[in-house]
């Protein structure tokens, strides 16, 4: 295992994330890319709403993505050997859309304890300040959970709108990618991102999250693949591993997974969002 250096690590370790980190080809990076135009063409809408999620359930390319090894020896050096994937998302910003993302710390809503996990963000192409990259506020994951307000904004690419108002933006520091590089954060970082001003589309590929299999899910039932190591605790369910781009089998795991993923992204909540 090659993994973060150790200077990363401390990096990781004292602002809350690491980046940017090595992990595909921009020619690897092209193919994830391909493929999403493809079902956006070939299949209108099964990356909208709440299927942008588990997209790797439904395509052996976004599988992939989630078993490379850059990937994994990067997660591993933050969250052990044993290590589940339990989901992914894809965070799409058009050029001629209002796309944002407000401040927020994911492990606010999501359930999973104890934090023994990371957020991998796969950059589809080059993500700057110009289109919108992610902002972290180094050393906030070292806080407690912050008060986020649900405001359900329409352009918002969170579920509830969730904000963690008064984010001081020449605090935080913007995450440049080149398209194939990833960055990695903690669950407690305050990040949150801007408006594409460009005029391309930015893709991340996220990564949502890599999980210690001692992590368990304390508001749902959630769907893993292993992707490391032994699970002993199994405190999750499991799902196929996909053999066809947006087959039957597929489709249907992925629904599964959105289905229960949904209650959990809205519990307690009056209000559902389009996510
Ligand atoms: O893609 C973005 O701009 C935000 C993604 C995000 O919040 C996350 O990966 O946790």
């Amino acid at each position: 295992m090659t993994g973060l250096t150790e200077e990363q690590l401390n990096h990781y370790k004292n602002k809350g994330y690491v980046s940017p980190v090595s992990a595909l080809t921009s020619i690897e990076a092209k193919e994830i890319r391909d493929e999403i135009e493809k079902i956006e063409k070939d299949w209108p809408g099964a990356l909208e709403g709440i299927n942008r999620n588990y997209i790797h359930l439904i395509s052996p390319i976004f599988n992939k993505v989630c078993l490379n090894k850059n990937i994994l020896d990067a997660v591993e050096s933050i969250i052990g050997k044993n290590i589940l994937i339990c989901g992914t998302t894809l965070f799409i910003k058009n050029p001629n859309e209002r796309g944002f993302v407000s401040f927020h710390q994911d492990a606010k809503y999501i359930g999973l304890e104890p934090h023994n996990w990371v957020t991998v963000w796969v950059a589809v192409t080059d993500a700057n300040e110009k289109n919108g990259c992610m902002r972290m506020l180094p050393g906030s994951h070292k806080e407690d959970l912050k008060t986020h307000k649900q405001k359900f904004d329409e352009n918002n690419l969170l579920t509830r709108g969730q904000t963690i108002t008064n984010v001081q933006l020449d605090r935080t520091d913007p995450i440049i990618l080149k398209a194939g590089q990833v960055s990695l954060h903690h669950p407690k970082i305050v990040h949150g991102s801007g408006l594409n001003q460009s005029n391309d589309r930015r893709i991340g590929f996220v990564i949502q999250s890599y999980i210690g299999t001692n992590v368990n899910q304390v508001i749902g039932k959630m769907y893993v693949q292993i992707a490391r190591g032994e699970d002993k605790y199994k405190y999750h369910e499991y799902s196929q591993t996909p053999f066809e781009l947006m087959g039957k089998n597929e489709v249907t795991s992925q629904n599964k997974a959105n289905e229960e993923l949904s209650k959990i992204f809205y519990s307690g909540s009056k209000k559902i969002g389009k996510f």
